[in-house]
């Protein structure tokens, strides 16, 4: 038989595949975990319920939406209607409330852009932070949650991007490079842009989900188990997936002019979302469009020196993908 390009290909993926596999399943936080953060939660939740009536909590980030790996912190959101008292105020009376819970390494972070409370969990030793009336980050995390539950490729994808991006440090916002929300949302766009889609666009299908944040309405699709089989015509393991997601990120984004968009599933121009220039510390080297807070550009906090970092980052991971006789070490190698 003749061996066409594209058999090559699939057979190079074929050896691959089950490897990554492996590394995904390793990620996978274990019933026990998931139980002792059920556990953690419910004992929090008591706690606030008890001591600060009308405040209530929710949980947000990788234990809310679904891409959570092992031993994550736990993001928790403190909802309270207080038109009289600031975040930070409102930070440090949780704060307070933690402390006479015995709950330890309390660190109340009132000046940060976001204020928060640190703090462990003795009983559990969980890590946990949480900020106060940020629902907006509540619901971008159920819409990534929604999407996970679409197709079980983004899971696996999105699995392995953020802990290749954490073993080669390119997930520290505050060094300039991306968030693991920012890393989710490429993996999303990069798979409703396959062809045929892996995934839908949410946000430009019927709304059976609306809730207005502040000024901002978030509306979309979340009846996601009706959507199961969306993606089952495309046929790519997560082996491929993989490999072009990063070949995408190093040498086909079009980083002058594009912005990538999960709200309209698919590309808008630097041009009309006004992204050309520089403002203040927002460079726009790589532009994510937030999903919801569309003003919000996922990659302002990138600069000169990061973008050639995360550039070179996404060349050295492509390039392994294609050519390492063992792909799956080199890639998660730690920088
Ligand atoms: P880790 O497993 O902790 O790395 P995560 O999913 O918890 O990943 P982050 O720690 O980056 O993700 O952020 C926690 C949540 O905070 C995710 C998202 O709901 C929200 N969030 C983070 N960064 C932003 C941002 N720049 N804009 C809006 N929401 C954000
Ligand atoms: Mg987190």
């Amino acid at each position: 038989t003749i061996l066409m390009k594209g058999d090559v290909k699939r057979q190079e993926f074929e050896a691959l595949n089950p490897l990554l596999l492996s590394v995904y399943k390793k990620l996978i936080p274990p019933p026990e975990e998931v139980l002792k953060q059920r556990k953690f939660l419910t004992h929090l939740d008591r706690l606030v319920s008890r001591d600060w009536g009308g405040a209530k909590l929710f949980l947000f980030g990788s234990c809310a939406n679904d891409f959570g790996v092992c031993n994550s912190d736990i993001d928790v959101c403190l909802s309270v209607d207080d038109e009289h008292s600031s975040k930070a105020e409102l930070v440090m009376k949780m704060a307070g409330i933690l402390r006479s819970d015995n709950m330890q390494n309390i660190q109340a972070l009132t000046h940060a852009r976001v204020p928060i409370v640190k703090f462990t969990d003795p009983d559990t030793g969980i890590n946990c932070d949480i900020c106060v009336n940020n629902m907006l980050a509540v619901v971008n995390s159920k819409l990534l949650h929604d999407y996970s539950q679409v197709d079980p490729r983004l899971r696996q994808l999105a699995f392995l991007v953020k802990h290749w991006a954490k073993q080669r440090q390119v997930n520290e916002t505050y060094r300039g490079t991306l968030s693991s929300y920012a890393y989710v949302l490429m993996c999303i766009h990069f798979l409703q842009q396959r062809r045929p889609a892996i995934l839908p666009c949410l946000q430009s299908m019927q709304p059976t989900y609306e809730v207005t944040v502040g000024k901002i309405k978030c509306a979309y699709f979340d009846k996601v188990n009706t959507l199961r089989n969306f993606g089952c015509s495309n046929k790519e393991t997560v082996g491929e997936l993989l490999t072009h997601f990063f070949d995408y990120w190093a040498s086909c984004h079009d980083y002058t002019r594009s912005v990538i968009s999960v709200r309209t599933g698919g590309y808008l121009s630097k041009d009309e979302k006004d992204w050309t220039r520089r403002i203040g510390n927002e460079r726009h080297l790589i532009c994510i469009e937030d999903p919801f807070e569309i003003t919000h550009d996922l990659g302002r906090v990138v600069d000169r020196n990061s973008i050639r970092v995360l550039r070179d980052e996404f060349k050295r991971a492509a390039k392994i993908l294609h050519q390492d006789s063992n792909p799956a070490t080199a890639l998660f190698e730690p920088f």
